[in-house]
């Protein structure tokens, strides 16, 4: 079996298990089950260049061979390119995009030197994985530096239509890198179609099979693969002696009414002000002296250097303090908001303890904490959970209550029918989502990228012989004269018949 190299953004320590964010998550379960390498930055900041030097360090199951950057690095590439630019467009806000020419700069010099340090330390025989939006151009960078393996992309957060992703300078350029992987994942369908849309429609490419696009001369398999959670051992956690104490523990101290439960990292994507607005609807349309709810909302720091990210920390504190300032009383403090991370026992503990799940994103790639408040419950007397229509885990887990995180109305609704439904209906609900959790969990995640990728290009010389063989056969058919006709119109109408491209359903004729 080849050896597995991970390559993304940061390295978590595997040994700390408060990773708070969904890549670092999904990625530890993946080296847990399969092994290999993981390649990234260290969260280290040196002050010059030639203090950057590899560190490797062994651990159970896999090697960490990680690296500082420069503050520089960190300002332009980390915070500027990829957080002020990348994130906010894929998050379909174009109105936090900040794009200045240092920062993009500092995105090529930092992917540039990834593969620069990684050429030197892979193996022929290894599958590369690359991981999110820091590093689209590093598949393009290792090849320039002639590795030859497969390598793999997988983008954990959306991919937006077109007409907003072209608002991004550079994106030509970007777009163009992806085409040296052999693969390209994504969360959804939908995701997937804004891509080949954006691949057909801006730069000439054809769509030969529903998941292979013929571009400037290459062929690109590009799929899907929905992230999952490890569902057995993320039930095993709720179950755990400190998950247990944890639920007890607010059994006791129980504010009154319906528990709820958010946990997110402190971004704008994750909509929680709207959220906070929606649990104060719920709150005001019931009877004076009612109630009906109390929310937990846990947000980890994430990006507090960035002024978007500290504005929203502002309006939280100030919504919080509104809400518990009008709704509360002395037994009774409605939303709890609780600014820091928190360890997985605990938070598996609170998940199984409330009633209700809150997850609304204002966009999201596909939002694991929607899967582990489902995998949490008890399947006897389980919760509901509440789920954005713009998560990418809307397009699986159908069973939720799925609401538009922008309307403020429609949530608070959901809240209370969550709050009226009958423990039958949750635990139908429950078990189908159980079901579908199991279906994409993290395990086929992983095998089903690695095969793909493993085997994609076997799978596109095989498509291409087949496409040729076909072609053959059709001119054989017609006569004579058909492989000369045939040559002709595929190149006398190069640019109409790229044109005329049918996005997902393979050419068409310009006429
Ligand atoms: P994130 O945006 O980080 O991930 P998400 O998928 O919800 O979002 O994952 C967050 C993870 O961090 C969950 O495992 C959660 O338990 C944990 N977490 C969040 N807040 C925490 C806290 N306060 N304390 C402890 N743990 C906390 C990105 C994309 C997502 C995509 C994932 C995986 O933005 O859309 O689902 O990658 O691909």
């Amino acid at each position: 079996m080849s050896r597995l190299v991970i390559v993304s953004n940061r390295v978590a320590n595997p040994e700390r298990g408060q990773a708070s964010g969904g890549l670092a998550v999904s990625i530890l379960d993946a080296l847990r089950k399969h092994g290999g390498m993981w390649f990234g930055w260290n969260g280290e900041i040196v002050a010059d260049e030639a203090d950057i030097t590899l560190t490797r360090a062994a651990h159970d199951h896999c090697t960490l061979m990680t690296m500082p950057l420069t503050e520089r690095d960190y300002r332009e590439y980390y915070l500027g390119f990829s957080n002020e630019v990348l994130w906010p467009v894929h998050h379909y806000r174009l109105d936090l995009a900040h794009f200045t020419l240092e920062a993009a700069e500092g995105y090529r010099r930092v992917n540039a030197r990834f593969a620069e340090k990684l050429s030197e330390i892979v193996n022929r025989s290894d599958l590369i994985w690359v991981h999110d939006y820091h590093l689209i151009p590093l598949g393009a960078d290792l090849r320039a530096r002639g590795v030859g393996n497969e390598i793999g992309f997988f983008l954990h957060i959306p991919f937006p239509p077109p007409e907003v992703l072209s608002a991004t300078p550079e994106h030509e350029w970007l777009m163009s890198s992806l085409l040296d992987y052999d693969l390209v994942g994504f969360q959804t369908t939908t995701d997937q179609a804004n891509f080949c849309r954006f691949i057909c429609e801006s730069m000439a490419g054809e769509m030969t099979a529903p998941d292979t696009l013929r571009v400037a001369g290459k062929c690109l398999r590009v799929s899907v693969f929905p992230v999952g959670i490890d569902v057995d051992s993320f039930v095993a956690m709720a179950q755990s002696s400190e998950a247990d104490n944890r639920l007890q523990r607010s059994r006791r101290e129980a504010e009154p009414g319906c528990s709820v439960i958010g946990v997110d990292r402190l971004d704008y994507s994750k909509g929680l002000p709207e959220k906070f607005r929606a649990f104060g609807r719920l709150l005001e349309m019931c009877p004076d002296g009612c109630k009906p709810a109390s929310l937990i909302q846990i947000a980890s720091p994430t990006r507090d250097d960035l002024e978007p990210y500290i504005d929203i920390r502002r309006q939280l504190e100030a919504l919080s303090g509104a809400i518990n300032g009008h709704y509360g009383d002395f037994d009774w403090t409605p939303l709890r908001y609780i600014h820091r991370a928190v360890g997985r026992e605990t938070l598996a503990g609170l998940y199984r303890a409330s009633r209700i799940g809150l997850v609304t994103p204002l966009r999201d790639g596909m939002n694991l904490v929607a899967k582990e408040y489902v995998a949490a419950q008890d399947e006897a007397d389980p919760g509901v959970l509440v789920l954005s229509r713009f998560a990418g885990a809307a397009e699986d887990l159908q069973e939720a209550l799925i609401v538009n995180p922008y309307d403020i109305d429609e949530v608070a609704h959901a809240m209370r029918r969550a709050i009226e439904m009958t423990k039958q209906e949750r635990v139908e609900r429950h078990q189908a989502l159980m079901g579908r959790l199991r279906q994409h969990d993290a395990c086929n995640w992983m095998l089903g990228f690695l095969a793909a990728l493993s085997s994609c290009r076997q799978q596109l010389a095989d498509d291409m012989g087949a496409r040729r063989a076909r072609r053959r056969n059709a001119n054989q058919r017609r006569g004579p004269l058909a492989a000369f006709s045939g040559y002709a119109s595929a190149s006398n109408s190069k640019g109409k018949l790229i044109a005329g491209t049918k996005f997902g359903g393979g050419t068409r004729s310009s006429s």
